[in-house]
């Protein structure tokens, strides 16, 4: 392809909008626009890796024999109401009606319309199992929607559903797609790690990750240093240690004087202690419009999903400041358990082994010291409340936790029956007997995925494609318009062509400069540069974009040389 025929508009300039280095180099290498919040357009260079990410994930759904569909992306409202998910997802969903004033919506997911699909045309047993994928754009309408294709409004999914006869068969089916996905990530050329994670509001038994390792992601997750076990801090269990704390003879209590210390830090200066003799007490809202309270290690920071798992509620917002004054007769950052009354309290484990603590005195610039529970205030819960953190015991090993960041861009769930009870979506067995189907739901965010693949690979100077997934192999930069460096440039373009390697001809009428830093910019994996000087020997330039490692090369070399690297190194077949 030659630049003069693509529409690559780059930008010399930081876009000042994006926040996150993928986002910012999207947009100045030409890759995506802006059309609205959270709504991109894909040029030419950002489709192409796109398709990509596509033609690997469709290779792998293909081998574990998941069959291809496209679903529509228009959602009839009563599918959505058979799930009870129509008033589930509130502002989230995007609504609409047609000009009958019937409801639909505009599909965020599918599991209501494959479900449909499968309890009409699935009788028998020997229909499964079935496993049906697409890779279709999606809608959610965000509260925030940032970071560029990392959280859009309008996105591209791909989205598999398992169908099997029962448990046995569905984790069979559950552990091919696991490894498909193992897979697909190895074949994007990405560094990225599988974790257990929660299965969250869509339901169902088991639930893994797959997260590119970056350290702009916005997920947190733990790790075994000696095992495999890894794991999404939100759903990683922190086991009971109230045993191992020795517990201290109770000190009476005592109101002591902490004028303007509210965070757990100016409290400790304050009284001269450490975060670990302190207790935070969290306010929050339930979907009842009640407060509760939760109490955390002054070092420990609350899990609300682990906290509306144990209440059985599927939201749970902080108390606004007006809330907490109400409730606590006091401004925000003196709340404490004592004396809080009509507000359920749930403890931590660790806050359950705790003796002589510090807690707020619900009065303005005061605190308790040598606080105990059952003597100075009543728990009505004590369970796992917290995030899990570096330093925290494996539940696998004797090594301690280690914590790194990732971007989620693969979720695995197995679902049960969960989906096919409510719609009904059955099959008969061999002795004609009806049962429900068992089910799992399979996600690729795949411009996540290619946002992601940036946040890995990109210096100063702009991207540095993986090879699989780069817009192209290689980058031709003539640098002069002299005779010999057009025509060695004329017949390399056409040789690497012919074997097969995506070339980008810089044909434009630019600066060496100009040509070299929009090179960088757009990432190739491999720049060739041909100039006179070089030529003069009978030799032209052979740069590889990642190490920026530069070999002089016979042109007539130049092929072969790019087959070995980009078709070998390069895993693509
Ligand atoms: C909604 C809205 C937002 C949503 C959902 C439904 C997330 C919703 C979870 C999933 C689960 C899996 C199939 C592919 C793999 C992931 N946000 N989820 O169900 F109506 Cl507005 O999408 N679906």
């Amino acid at each position: 392809m030659r630049t003069t025929h693509m529409f690559i508009p780059t930008l010399r300039e930081d876009p000042g909008e994006a926040e996150v280095i993928s986002h910012r180099l999207m947009l100045r290498s030409g890759l995506i626009r802006k059309v609205a919040a959270g709504i991109y357009s894909y040029l030419p260079l950002g489709l192409r890796v796109i398709r990509k990410v596509e033609q690997i994930i469709r290779e792998e759904m293909n081998r574990i024999g998941a069959q291809e569909v496209l679903l529509p992306a228009l959602s009839p409202a009563e599918l959505w109401k058979e799930t009870e998910r129509w008033d589930f997802y509130g502002k989230e969903l995007i609504r609409l009606q047609d000009r009958h004033d019937r409801d639909f919506c505009l599909g965020p997911t599918h599991e209501e319309v494959v479900t449909d699909l499968f309890r009409r045309e699935v009788r028998s047993y020997r229909q499964l199992p079935l496993t049906l994928y697409q890779i279709q754009t999606k809608f959610r309408d965000e509260i925030r929607p940032r970071f560029g294709l990392m959280r859009g409004r309008e996105f591209i999914m791909k989205d598999a559903y398992s169908f099997d006869q029962n448990e046995e068969g569905s984790r069979k089916n559950y552990q091919s797609m696991y490894e498909a996905y193992h897979r697909i990530f190895t074949r994007t050329g990405l560094q990225f790690r599988a974790v257990e994670a929660d299965t969250g509001l869509i339901g169902g038994t088991s639930s893994h990750e797959f997260m590119v390792l970056a350290n702009t992601g916005e997920e947190l997750i733990v790790f075994d240093p000696e095992s495999s076990y890894a794991a999404n801090v939100e759903r990683a269990e922190v086991v009971s240690d109230m045993a191992s704390h020795p517990v201290e003879p109770p000190q009476p209590l005592k109101k002591v004087s902490t004028p303007q210390a509210k965070t757990v830090m100016e409290v400790c200066s304050v009284l001269d202690t450490t975060p670990d003799r302190l207790v935070k007490t969290m306010l929050y809202r339930t979907p009842d419009n009640s407060l509760i309270a939760v109490l955390v290690r002054g070092d420990h920071q609350a899990n609300e999903v682990k906290i509306q798992r144990h209440l059985n509620i599927h939201e749970l917002t902080l108390a606004d400041t007006e809330s907490v004054q109400a409730a606590t007769n006091a401004p925000t950052g003196f709340a404490g358990p004592i004396g809080l009354h009509g507000v359920k309290i749930l403890a931590d484990y660790a806050v359950g082994g705790l003796s002589n603590f510090i807690v707020g005195a619900n009065e303005a610039n005061m605190h308790y010291v040598n606080a105990n529970r059952d003597r100075d205030f009543t728990i009505d819960a004590i369970g796992d409340f917290r995030q899990a953190q570096s330093g925290d015991p494996s539940p696998h090993s004797l090594a301690k936790l280690e914590t790194a960041r990732g971007i989620e861009v693969g979720h695995v769930f197995m679902l049960g029956t969960k989906y096919s009870e409510k719609m009904g979506a059955t099959y008969l067995d061999s002795q004609g007997t009806e049962h429900f189907a068992v089910m799992g739901c399979y996600g690729i965010g795949v411009g996540r995925t290619v946002a992601a693949a940036i946040e890995q690979n990109h210096d100063d100077r702009g991207i540095t494609w993986p090879i699989p997934i780069a817009p192209f192999h290689v980058h031709l930069l003539p640098v002069t318009h002299s005779e010999s460096v057009q025509k060695v440039t004329q017949t390399l373009y056409a040789e690497l062509q012919q074997a097969n390697i995506e070339v980008l001809l810089d044909d434009r009428d630019e600066r060496a400069g100009v040509k070299f830093n929009d090179a960088d910019l757009i990432g190739a994996p491999y720049q060739v540069i041909i100039g006179d000087k070089g030529l003069a020997q009978g030799t032209i330039d052979l740069k590889e974009r990642k190490s920026g490692e530069k070999t002089t090369v016979l042109p007539s070399e130049l092929t072969k040389h790019l087959q070995e690297k980009i078709f070998k190194q390069g895993n693509i077949s």
